[in-house]
């Protein structure tokens, strides 16, 4: 893939963090601020729910409601729309053909010198399929199927404190949003933290978060 003449590869700044933690309100805020000062930058999202064939039965899987699902918060076995009976190892690789669907378009982006904010990624990934505890489905199998995607440069980390995250409007109306799962999830996601990370402490107002994470 050939770069453009003169531009600098732009960066791969990745936003993670728990349910509700965040994420979608600040990456929206520092691509604003990114393009306000201009750096040409451009929000991304995972799983990108439209307009590719994953996507589609993503969507349907997590509209499911958490109350909806079985009581160990994973489901995977009700019937309904075609994407919500999905076996925790199908939605698993679904999760990443739909990273893996757009990574030549988000290198080409870096390359012509655009800066990418992304909404969730990988850590994801693995940190939700790995906090279901299902038999034979631990870290290393959850990390193998992302292994070759192209690699955040930087990694902010929306720390909230337990229970936090629950009281922000709209929680538990999707599968996965129930306050057990999240801390096992939140188990998983320091488990897998890498160099990359660089913790946002993500309470208090949406601005004063803003400052922090655009630092
Ligand atoms: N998933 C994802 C997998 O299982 N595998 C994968 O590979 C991937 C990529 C959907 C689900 O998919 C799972 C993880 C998720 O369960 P999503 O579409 O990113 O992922 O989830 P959303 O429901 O869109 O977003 P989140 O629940 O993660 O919320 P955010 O983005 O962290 O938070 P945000 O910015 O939308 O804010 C939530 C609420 O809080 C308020 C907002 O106004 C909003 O109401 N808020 C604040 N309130 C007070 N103070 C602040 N500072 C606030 N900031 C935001
Ligand atoms: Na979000």
């Amino acid at each position: 893939m050939a770069a453009t003449a003169g531009a600098p590869r732009g960066a791969f700044i990745l936003f993670e963090g728990v349910d509700r933690s965040g994420k979608s309100t600040q990456a929206a805020k520092l691509v604003e601020a990114l393009n306000a000062q201009g750096t040409r930058a451009e929000l991304w999202r995972f799983p990108d729910r439209k307009g590719t064939v994953t996507g589609k039965a993503i969507d349907e899987y997590l509209s499911a409601t958490a109350a909806a699902v079985s009581s160990s918060g994973t489901g995977g076995t009700e019937g309904g729309k075609s994407g919500a009976g999905l076996s925790d190892q199908a939605i698993h690789m679904m999760f990443s053909a739909n990273r893996w669907e757009k990574s030549r378009a988000l290198l080409e982006a870096l390359q012509q010198g655009v800066t990418l904010v992304v909404d969730r990624y990988a850590y994801s990934g693995v940190a939700y399929t790995a906090a279901k505890r299902v038999p034979g489905c631990g870290v290393a199998w959850c990390k193998a199927p992302d292994t070759g995607l192209p690699a955040p440069d930087v990694t902010l980390w929306m720390a909230l404190p337990p229970g936090a995250a629950a009281a922000r409007g709209g929680f538990g109306g999707e599968r996965y949003e129930e306050a057990g799962f999240q801390e096992q999830v939140r188990g998983v996601f320091a488990e897998v933290r890498d160099s990359s990370f660089v913790d946002v402490d993500a309470s208090g107002s949406v601005e004063e978060v803003h400052q922090r994470a655009s630092c």
